[in-house]
């Protein structure tokens, strides 16, 4: 299979994230993609291309502009501000107060633009994240191109940011933009399915008003785990879009045997829906030792897994989202990029 990859992501190298009412190194650090594509060499998976330059143009078909010129300039903003710091938020418009007045000062942008505090803005934070959106691109357009399966080493994820908004490790929607390319490019209909552990709040709501993509996504149950507030069983889309989302939540501690079954159910929805392409979320922090998560899977459990979605037998983008086991990022993404091609 294909790789896309960009040494680009290293320069989101943040060094702090705030987690647990303390400040820690950043879980989503350049270690993860470099272990994934040393293993992707080691295990000889196939080629790895570097990213084509596609520019801002299909980044704002998802994006909004205000908010990509926001990131393009919060680093320096920030610098000018307040030094050499990681750029956090601090506050949010929640219940009772307005949403509809954009802050003039930095501080106040990042708060507007954000969700949480565990996502740092640093001096190559838009660098990281526009390469993150060109490899997404690519290997869009490998497929395009008639690639059967291809894997866009993406990093930083995406799959938390939405058109205006920033957060889990995330600041563009690199599946969404892929996504939204596959349409421009001719699709009609592309499927995205998210297996990362976190619900992926922000895909979900770029696309929950419309039926060209089917958002499907296995996470654990907002109840108990980050995002907390989208990717309840009852969200199935809007208007047009009503039927298009379906999300499958479960429980702590779920393992491949409490897995399987969702998996099916959510292939199904799939297979239903007829896509073009499939664009897949992968996030392998569902692994049993993963620092952040809570279920259990193993790591030849992501070979099965890869397996299963290879069934579908749709044109197929593998777009990295989570994974923080560093000891085993490489091997756990390496068995279901092998599942996938067998
Ligand atoms: C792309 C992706 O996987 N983003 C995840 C962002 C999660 N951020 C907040 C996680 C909070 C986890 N708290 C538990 C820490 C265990 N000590
Ligand atoms: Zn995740």
């Amino acid at each position: 299979m294909l790789t896309i990859y960009s040494p680009d992501h290293r320069h989101q190298d943040a060094h702090v994230e705030l987690t647990d009412g303390q400040l820690v190194a950043p879980y989503e650090n350049p270690k993860r993609a470099d272990r994934i594509l040393s293993q992707i060499q080691q295990a000889d998976l196939g080629m790895v291309l570097p990213p084509k330059d596609f520019g801002l143009a299909p980044i704002l078909r998802v994006h909004d502009r205000g908010f990509v010129s926001f990131l393009q300039s919060a680093w320096s903003e920030w610098l000018a501000a307040h030094g050499e710091f990681d750029a956090l938020p601090l506050n949010w418009a929640t219940r009772t107060m307005r949403h509809d007045r954009i802050p003039e000062t930095i501080e106040g942008k990042l708060s507007y633009y954000s969700f949480d505090a565990g996502t740092p803005i640093i001096a190559g934070t838009w660098q990281a994240a526009m390469a993150s959106a060109q490899v997404a691109l690519t290997g869009q357009d490998w497929l395009v191109q008639g690639e059967r399966s291809v894997f866009s080493l993406c990093r930083p994820p995406g799959h938390h940011a939405a058109r205006d908004l920033y957060g889990g490790y995330c600041f563009l929607n690199n599946a969404a933009i892929a996504a939204q390319a596959l349409l421009d490019a001719g699709a009609e209909r592309v499927a995205i399915f998210d297996v990362d552990y976190h619900h992926g709040n922000g895909t979900q709501a770029i696309f929950y008003d419309r039926s060209d993509v089917l958002f499907v996504s296995i996470h654990a149950h907002p109840s108990h785990s980050y995002p907390y507030f989208l990717g309840f069983e009852d969200e199935t889309g809007a208007g047009v879009g009503e039927g298009f989302t379906r999300n499958y939540p479960l429980p702590l501690g779920t393992d491949w045997k409490a897995y399987a079954e969702p998996l099916e159910q959510a292939l199904n929805t799939i297979r239903h829906y007829a896509p073009d392409a499939v664009v897949v979320s992968l996030g392998v922090d569902t692994y049993e030792a993963d620092p952040i998560s809570s279920f259990r899977l193993q790591s030849h459990d992501f070979h099965a897994m890869g397996q299963a979605i290879a069934r579908l037998n749709k044109p197929t983008l593998i777009v990295m989202e989570g994974g923080y086991a560093l000891e085993a990022i490489g091997v756990n993404v390496g068995n279901f990029l092998q599942g996938v091609e067998e």
